[in-house]
């Protein structure tokens, strides 16, 4: 390919709206152009990136057996009213009406579209087990799009789906399609964790995220320092016994704490360390108030207080509803004496309190001395809390670490929670109607390649991994004006070309500064230059990882260059 023609506008300068290195360098190696927020066009050299990870993807997922079909990315409404999920999504599920005036929407995941599918056309357990996938646009209308296309609205999505007629035949699905995903990851040259994740609202127990390690990623890894215990920070369990402090019971008293409210005002004003904070904040569980405590060093875990009382919604109260409930503001609320229509739960760690403080439920006002039993109760103590770091590895070796992460797959085990519903069901060999066994696995094929730049650059630009580099070889002659260095770059371009290599050869009358500075940006894993020893067929040959550069006859370039990409 001849860069004079090829359309990949570079940028001399960081664009002000791009604040992670990914979404920079995509722009300014001209691999992607925003259409609005959050909408991106992937020009020829992102594209041709999109494809390499795509292949890898087929290539594993054909290799564990999976098939590939396409789905269509409207679907009728009466699919999601029919699964129950039409009125449990918001703003985010793209909706459109068609010229009949039927609602569609366009598609953020197929769990509907495959399980009608497959309902329609497989009735036999001689057809399972069978896992089908698609690789294709998704569309879900993210309140904050950022970080180019890491969080788009439309977006690239591998998504798979397996069928089987045991829950012992999903464990089989489900560990192909995890092999598959380290298998791929690998393959990108990717530095991932697979994570014990929450299966959010898709039900189903087991779950696991595939997590790139990176400082801007949205999701927080908590990881033992001694085991390969790793999981998501929201469903990371507790593994530690709380010892009651050996002191006296003293009496309950009320102090004036005006103005004091968050958890660090309070302990330093009545000069009590936070551990002995009773630290409460009620929240609306399936439209109830719920009043949570945990101690005042610890974070409330909202997805596991969804988990604790099996609820559908969890949200914290606004100011109106605290005031409803609490009659007083937050940061001065406290478990003592509340409305009887308020569940309280607490954190084990806020059994063995003993002479705690906790808001007085008036403003400006705290109690000190509270013990539970004699000042409140508490409905059900369980893990509610955040997982800290230093806090002892649930699974009982080592210490928790904390690393962010970039969620790049999810895989979940369904059961029957779409079969059910949609009536996806297959005769079993005793002629006995039974529901589909399914699983579920998603990649982001669009954020895996902005991971592998968020993983693979440097100051100069992407350092492209080779299985993934939109060309093998970035060919520079110094000087078009000059026949030697012309004539060899074009020679060498014919017989790398016809050895197999993708070359980009930059043919622009471009100074030769400009040409290395796009070469850097671009990232491709080796630059030829052919300069001043042209004429003794001698050229520069630069590997971009290493910056290791080194001269080459030409005729010795193909077998050079082979040791060089493939080892
Ligand atoms: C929606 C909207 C957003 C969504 C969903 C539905 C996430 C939704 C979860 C999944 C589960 C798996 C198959 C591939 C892997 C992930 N965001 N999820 O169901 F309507 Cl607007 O998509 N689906």
């Amino acid at each position: 390919m001849k860069q004079s023609t090829y359309l990949a506008p570079t940028l001399r300068d960081v664009p002000s709206d791009a604040d992670v290195k990914s979404h920079q360098l995509m722009l300014r190696a001209g691999l992607i152009r925003q259409s609005t927020s959050g909408v991106y066009s992937f020009l020829p050299l992102g594209l041709k990136v999109l494809q390499k990870v795509e292949n890898i993807i087929r290539e594993e997922m054909n290799r564990a057996g999976a098939q590939q079909l396409l789905m269509p990315a409207i679907q009728p409404a009466e699919l999601w009213k029919e699964s129950g999920r039409w009125e449990a999504y918001g703003p985010e599920l793209m909706r459109l009406h068609d010229r009949h005036n039927r609602e569609f929407a366009l598609g953020p995941t197929h769990e509907e579209v495959i399980t009608t599918l497959v309902r329609d056309d497989v009735h036999s357990y001689k057809k399972l087990p069978m896992t089908l996938y698609q690789i294709q646009n998704k569309f879900r209308d993210e309140r904050r799009p950022r970080f180019g296309v890491l969080r788009s609205r439309e977006f690239l999505m591998k998504d798979a789906y397996s069928f089987d007629t045991s829950f012992e035949g999903l464990d089989i699905s489900y560990d192909k399609m995890y092999d598959a995903y380290s298998r791929i990851f690998n393959r990108c040259e990717l530095d991932f964790r697979a994570v014990v994740a929450d299966s959010g609202a898709m039900g189903g127990k087991d779950t696991h995220e595939f997590m790139v390690l990176s400082d801007i990623g949205e999701d927080t890894i908590a990881y033992s320092d001694e085991s390969d215990y790793a999981a998501n920070i929201e469903i990371a369990e507790v593994n530690v016994i709380y010892k009651k402090a050996d002191e006296a019971i003293k009496e309950i008293e009320v102090v004036d704490t005006p103005g004091k409210k968050t958890i660090e005002e309070v302990s330093a004003f009545l000069n009590l360390p936070v551990e002995k904070l009773i630290k409460s904040v009620l929240f609306i569980v399936d439209d109830k108030p719920c009043l949570v405590l945990v101690r005042g060093d610890h974070e409330v875990n909202d997805v596991k207080i969804k988990h604790l009382l099996d609820a559908q919604i969890v949200e914290m109260a606004t100011e109106e509803e605290t005031k409803k409930w609490m009659n007083t503001v937050p940061g001065y609320i406290g478990p003592k004496d509340v409305n009887k229509d308020i569940t309280i739960i607490a954190d084990h760690a806020v059994e063995a309190v003993v002479n705690g403080a906790c808001g007085a439920n008036e403003e400006g006002k705290h109690f000190i001395n509270v013990n539970l039993g004699q000042d409140f109760t508490v409905e059900t103590f369980a893990d509610l809390r955040n997982i800290q770091e230093g806090d002892p590895s649930p699974d009982g070796k080592g210490t928790i670490r904390f690393k962010e992460g970039i969620e790049v797959g999810h895989v979940f085990k369904l059961g029957t929670r779409y079969s059910e519903a949609m009536g996806a069901m297959f005769l079993d060999e005793n002629g006995k109607n039974q529901p589909m066994i399914m699983g579920c696995y998603g990649i982001g094929v669009s954020r895996t390649l902005a991971a592998v730049v968020e993983q693979h650059h440097d100051e100069n630009g992407i350092i492209w991994p080779s299985a993934v580099s939109p060309f093998d070889i970035h060919l520079i002659p110094v000087n078009m004006k000059q026949d030697d260095q012309r004539e060899l770059a074009q020679e060498l371009y014919e017989d790398l070309t016809s050895s197999r290599f993708e070359v980009l050869m930059d043919d622009r009358a471009e100074r030769p500064g400009v040409k290395f500075k796009d070469a850097d940006l671009f990232g491709f894993p080796i630059r030829i230059t052919v300069g001043k020893k042209a004429n003794e067929g001698v050229v520069e040959l630069k590997v971009r990882k290493t910056g290791e550069t080194l001269e080459v006859k030409k005729d010795e370039l193909v077998t050079t260059i082979e040791s060089l990409l493939y080892k």
